[in-house]
C-alpha cells in the first residue's frame, strides 16, 4: 500500500472517529403527560353512576379498582369545593381505591413521576405511589398551596420495559368516597448526573429535575428521600419529613438557568449533599439565595453547613425576584464532606398566609482552592481555544493558497482531524436542561 493511500485511510478513520465523538444526538426523552394523565378524556355516561366510575377499564387509558370518582372542579353538592387547577377533571380515590396505567419505559433508566394531588375531605389523607418492587407513601395533610395546586414528584428505576404505575389511597374513612384528588400525572426520564469540571457539587444548579407542567405550576414538592441516586432531584438528599419545592424559570424567578429550589418548610426540611473532598484542603462554597417573585417577603436566612463549619446568608426579600450570592471558605476534615442547607425562618406569602414559601437556593459551587490556584484561569482556556481555531483556519487558507501536493495536504488534514478529535470527545448523552454551570467568578 502506498504512503498516500495509507494516509487516505488514516484520514478517513480519523474523520469517522471524529464523527462519533461529537455530542450524541439528543434522543427524544420521555417528558410528557401520561396518556389521559389529566383525566380530561372522560368515561361514557353509561359507565358513570353520578361521579363514580363503573367498570375496571371505563376511565380511558387507566385501570381502576375500588370507589373511584371522576370529579369536575368547583363547588360540589354537600358543601365541598374541589380545586382542579389544570383543566376541568380529576380522579378521586375513595377508601383503598387505585388507578393504574402501564407505561413504556427503558429498563435500567430512572424516571420521575410528577403528579398534582390534594386531599379532598379528611385531614390525614395519604397517597401511595408505586411501580412493581418500588413504592412510596406521601402524607398530603399539609397544604402548601391554597389553590389545590400541590404537586409532588417521585422517582423509580425501571426494572422492566413496561411498568405498571399505580396511585393508591391506603386510607379508610367513614365516608368511603373521601380520598386524594389526583389532577394530573406526567413522567420524565431523569438523565444521569454529569460532572461539571471544577465543581464538586453535583446538580448544583438544580438543572436536572422532574417534569414541570406547562400550563400551571405552584412548584413541585420533592419529598424526603433516604437516597439521592434514584430521585427526581439527582445528587441531592432531602432530609427530615417536609419536602422542598422545585421551581422552574417559566413560572418563577430563579437565580440562574431553568430551575432552582425553594425552601418552603423552614427548619423542618433541609437539602443536603455529600461531596468528595481531601482532608486538610481548603475549599470555597458559593451559592445564591433569593426569592421566587411569588410574593414571599421578609428577612430570609439560609443556614449552610460544610462538615462542622456553619455559615449564614441573609437576604431581604421584597418578593420581586432578586438574589444575592454568598461565598464561604471551609477546610475539609475528611474525604467526604456533607453540605446541608435549610431556611432559618418560616415564611408565607404577603397576601396569602396559607401559602407556605421561603428562600430560593441555586448555583451551588464548591471549588478546591489549591487546584484552582495551580490551574489556568478559565479565561485562558477560552483564549487558547480561540487561538486554536484561528490556527486551523490559517493552515487551511495557506493550503489553498500554496496548492500543496496531495501528500502534504493529507498530512496536514490528518494532523488537523486528530487535533479536532482529541478535543471533541463529549459525554455519551446530551444532558437534559443543558445550562452550563461554570463558576462565574475567578479566584
Ligand atoms: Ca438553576
Amino acid at each position: 500500500m502506498s504512503l498516500a493511500i495509507s494516509l487516505c485511510l488514516a484520514f478517513l478513520f480519523a474523520l469517522c472517529h471524529g464523527s462519533h465523538s461529537l455530542p450524541a444526538q439528543r434522543t427524544p426523552h420521555l417528558d410528557a403527560l401520561l396518556p389521559n394523565g389529566n383525566f380530561e378524556q372522560v368515561p361514557n355516561k353509561s359507565n358513570m353512576r353520578e361521579r363514580q366510575i363503573i367498570g375496571k377499564y371505563s376511565l380511558p387509558h387507566w385501570e381502576i379498582s375500588g370507589h373511584v370518582e371522576l370529579v369536575s372542579g368547583g363547588p360540589q353538592p354537600g358543601g365541598f369545593y374541589f380545586a382542579v387547577p389544570r383543566g376541568v377533571h380529576a380522579a378521586r380515590l375513595g377508601n383503598l381505591a387505585s388507578i393504574s396505567q402501564y407505561v413504556k419505559v427503558k429498563r435500567g433508566l430512572v424516571y420521575s413521576l410528577t403528579f398534582g394531588v390534594t386531599r379532598s375531605c379528611a385531614q390525614d389523607e395519604n397517597i401511595r405511589i408505586s411501580v412493581p418492587g418500588q413504592t412510596n407513601e406521601l402524607p398530603i395533610q399539609t397544604l402548601f398551596s391554597t389553590n389545590g395546586g400541590d404537586t409532588y414528584a417521585w422517582a423509580f428505576k425501571a426494572k422492566f420495559d413496561v411498568v405498571k404505575v399505580t396511585f393508591h389511597n391506603p386510607g379508610v374513612q367513614e365516608d368511603p368516597t373521601c380520598g386524594p384528588l389526583v389532577d394530573a400525572v406526567a413522567i420524565k426520564e431523569i438523565l444521569p448526573l454529569r460532572y461539571t469540571r471544577g465543581n464538586f457539587v453535583k446538580n448544583g444548579g438544580f438543572e436536572i429535575g422532574p417534569h414541570v407542567f406547562n400550563n400551571f405550576s405552584t412548584g413541585i414538592l420533592i419529598p424526603a428521600k433516604v437516597q439521592d441516586l434514584i430521585s427526581p432531584l439527582p445528587g441531592w438528599i432531602i432530609e427530615s419529613l417536609k419536602p422542598v419545592k422545585y421551581i422552574d424559570s417559566r413560572h418563577f424567578e430563579v437565580p440562574s438557568g431553568l430551575a432552582a429550589i425553594e425552601l418552603v418548610a423552614g427548619r423542618e426540611s433541609a437539602i443536603a449533599q455529600i461531596i468528595r473532598t481531601i482532608a486538610g484542603r481548603n475549599y470555597v462554597l458559593s451559592f445564591a439565595v433569593g426569592d421566587a417573585h411569588n410574593g414571599c417577603h421578609g428577612s430570609m436566612m439560609v443556614e449552610a453547613f460544610a462538615g462542622k463549619a456553619a455559615f449564614k446568608l441573609r437576604f431581604e426579600s421584597n418578593g420581586k425576584g432578586a438574589f444575592k450570592v454568598g461565598r464561604f471558605r471551609f477546610r475539609a476534615d475528611s474525604n467526604r464532606t456533607r453540605l446541608t442547607f435549610y431556611s432559618g425562618f418560616y415564611h408565607t406569602k404577603l397576601h396569602d398566609f396559607g401559602h407556605l414559601c421561603g428562600p430560593v437556593l441555586d448555583n451551588h459551587i464548591s471549588v478546591n482552592i489549591h487546584k484552582v490556584m495551580v490551574r489556568f484561569p478559565i479565561t485562558f482556556i477560552y483564549i487558547f481555544n480561540f487561538c486554536k481555531s484561528i490556527f486551523k483556519i490559517t493552515v487551511l487558507l495557506l493550503l489553498a493558497y500554496k496548492k500543496m501536493s496531495l501528500y502534504q495536504t493529507l498530512c496536514f488534514l490528518l494532523i488537523l482531524s486528530l487535533c479536532h478529535c482529541s478535543h471533541s470527545v463529549q459525554p455519551r448523552r446530551a444532558p437534559h436542561l443543558d445550562v452550563g454551570l461554570l463558576p462565574k467568578w475567578q479566584l
